[in-house]
């Protein structure tokens, strides 16, 4: 183990290998990792942070309801998603996690689907162990504890992962989570992307604890900070994690320092709360530049190639967004039948009285069964 146990989180230590300019700072520490996966990573977080640029442009049009970016904290959610074994590992996921659910396998159709209201694009295609995202804050750390119990008590190999931002770490439940999973000895890692805002409340205003990760301490959890913004770090500190877990020791907990380059949601303007010199600051450590830096330096990538993904990737978002947009109709049912194995009587009232509204939606697609 060259992290849990050697950065003390009571002493505000963060592990860091590369600088926001991309260079290599931090020579202690080894990480084994493929040009190949590298350069996966990289076009994923490429393709999260175009995706929301291009769902907030179609979301203006009305052809969007809404969406939460990932924009500024693709590093980490890339490198903890494709890190977890398909099949076998779990993620139970907030709502502000596209780069993550990329990094799954959830297919962008998938992702925009859900986003045009229609529930079956929060359904995982077979093979691909991800919950519908989470709006509840908080109660995607007890599902995690839960589905972890349910993995261990049936001698299952999978380890469980959730995610919240810093708000959510002021959630109860997170606390009775970690308690849980610490008392039970079960295979989860729980993360926060401290992303510096709880939409307009200030990391500041929403606790006067040292830092994020010692928040796990009192539970008995061994916890990290990592710099969020940094691949390799973000990578690095996932694989002992995992290798942890299946090792039978128990939870463990990450604090990735990150910060939100975007809006809280689609419906909101931070210009209004946000100190305009805070976000140019941010600007500077943007995740994406620092990786691709890194990447050229290494003589893996270049101006051309990145031009090349760019417009191939922008194509790609137009094509899923038209199949997204022809399929985002569902029978009005789809909305009452997912709640109760027997419907009560004022579910099936209310589903008679809305059908009488929508008549033709009943034999509308609503996905790709
Ligand atoms: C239990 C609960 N309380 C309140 C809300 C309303 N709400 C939606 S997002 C949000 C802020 C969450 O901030 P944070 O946990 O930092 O995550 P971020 O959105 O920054 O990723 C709040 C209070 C909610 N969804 N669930």
């Amino acid at each position: 183990m060259q992290f849990i146990g050697k950065y003390d989180p009571l002493k505000n230590e963060k592990i860091q290998i590369l600088d926001n300019q991309g260079n290599i700072i931090n020579n202690n520490i080894e990480f084994d990792i493929s040009d190949e996966t590298l350069i996966e990573a990289y076009k994923i977080m490429n393709l999260s942070r175009k995706q929301d640029e291009f769902q907030n442009i179609v979301q203006r049009q009305g052809r969007l309801l809404s969406f939460l970016s990932s924009s500024g904290q693709e590093a980490c959610e890339v490198a903890y998603a494709m890190s977890m074994e398909k099949g076998v590992d779990w993620l139970s996921p907030g709502y502000r996690n596209n780069a993550a659910w990329l990094a799954s396998g959830i297919p962008v159709r998938n992702i925009m689907l859900y986003w045009t209201g229609n529930e079956f694009g929060g359904q995982s295609p077979e093979g691909i162990n991800v919950l519908p995202p989470n709006i509840i804050i908080g109660s995607q750390y007890s599902q995690a504890a839960g589905l972890a119990f349910g993995e261990k008590y049936l001698n299952k190999k999978g380890v469980v992962l959730t995610t919240t931002g810093d708000g959510g770490m002021s959630e109860g439940e997170v606390y009775e989570s970690m308690n849980f999973a610490q008392l039970h000895n079960l295979p989860v890692i729980f993360i926060c992307e401290n992303n510096k805002w709880a939409i307009s409340t200030p990391y500041s205003k929403s606790t006067k604890s040292l830092n994020i990760a010692v928040k796990a301490i009192a539970s008995g959890t061994p916890s990290l900070i990592v710099d969020g913004n940094d691949f390799l770090a973000c990578y690095a500190v996932i694989q002992e994690c995992l290798k942890f877990c299946r090792e039978g020791n128990g939870p463990v907990f990450i604090e990735f320092d990150t910060y939100r380059l975007g809006a809280h949601s689609s419906s909101d303007n931070p210009d209004v709360y946000r100190p305009k010199d805070e976000f140019e600051k941010a600007k500077l450590d943007d995740p994406l530049t620092r990786m691709k830096n890194y990447l050229v330096e290494k003589g893996i990538w270049s101006k051309k190639k990145q031009e090349a993904l760019d417009s191939e990737q922008f194509e790609f978002l137009k094509t899923e967004f038209e199949w997204a947009e022809k399929n985002k109709d569902y029978p009005v049912s789809d909305v009452f039948d997912y709640i109760y194995d027997q419907k009560p009587d004022f579910l099936v009232e209310q589903l008679a009285e809305a059908k009488t509204f929508y008549p033709d939606n009943e034999n509308k697609f609503g996905g790709d069964k």
